[in-house]
């Protein structure tokens, strides 16, 4: 009997804001150029962009690999209507990279600090609040993202820019309340490397939960220009056999085109 090795791929996708070009055609065009496998979009308007990223889309021959964000409101706002939007809009999103055969819609609870009340002590904690209420809308989100067939993907976000859900761990313990399959969680290198103890043992640890990767250095430049171990992670994705998409979230210096060719080519020697 002769048993082949199992080749495990990665597959490199890039936010088409980084792309150089004057519109999507041309910048779609210079992803496959480069030999990027998709793009993510940003989802703002995208009701409005959906038919014409479809057809660039087919007709230069990329994927999506999903939609970043962009829906109005804020999950955790105190405001009612606030909350609402952003579920409307969640759902709209989640129906459009099901279109477009994306992996699903980037999700981040909510940027900066806490807009509900403090309701100490019948919760010692603000973020014991917020987990509740945000548990619930996803399960909400959840039946919906179950039956169009994409992903909830929770983008933790590092102290900074967040003070809720900053690690893997936190994020995998609420998709394992909400229960519903296509809640799951992704991990940005920048965020990990500020907020996780070690990124390969993180990846490893909640591999089952990865089903989207966001690519940057330590200092969010091009991976290479920074301090991050990415051979080290990139041994763990390939171990774990992650089939997902890693996809490019950085700053990109002049040149762009030469700059993410390289980039390119430093993360597929890996
Ligand atoms: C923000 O820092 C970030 O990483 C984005 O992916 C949020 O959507
Ligand atoms: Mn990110």
């Amino acid at each position: 009997m002769i048993i082949f090795n199992e080749v495990i791929l990665l597959y490199f996708s890039i936010q088409e804001n980084l792309l150089p070009g004057d519109n999507l055609e041309e910048k779609f065009d210079n992803a496959r150029k480069l030999g990027f496998d998709a793009v993510e979009i940003w989802g703002h308007n995208i009701e409005k962009r959906v038919n014409e990223v479809k057809s660039v889309k087919d007709s230069i021959g990329i994927k999506i690999s999903t939609i970043c964000s962009g829906y109005p409101g804020d999950l955790l706002s105190l405001d009612r209507s606030a909350r609402e939007q952003a579920i409307k809009g969640i759902k709209i999103r989640l129906s459009m990279a099901a279109e477009l055969d994306a992996v699903g819609v980037i999700v981040v609870p909510t940027f900066g600090g806490p807009k509900l009340p403090d309701l100490y002590p019948l919760f010692r904690d603000i973020r014991d609040l917020e987990r509740k209420l945000l548990i619930e809308e996803l399960k909400i989100l959840g039946r919906h993202a179950d039956n169009v067939g994409a992903y909830i993907l929770i983008e933790p976000l590092n102290r900074y820019e967040t003070h809720f859900v900053n690690r893997l761990e936190q994020a995998a313990s609420i998709c394992d309340e909400v229960g519903f399959e296509h809640v799951k969680i992704m991990g940005d290198f920048f965020h990990m490397n500020i907020e996780e103890a070690n990124i390969s043992e993180s990846l490893r640890k909640y591999s089952e939960y990865i089903k989207h990767i966001h690519l940057a250095d330590s200092n969010r430049l091009p991976p290479g220009y920074g301090h991050i171990d990415f051979k080290s992670a990139f041994e763990v994705l390939k171990e774990v056999g992650y089939r997902y998409y890693l996809a490019l979230e950085c700053a990109v210096p002049e040149p762009k085109f030469e700059v993410l060719k390289k980039t390119l080519s430093f993360l597929r020697s890996l």
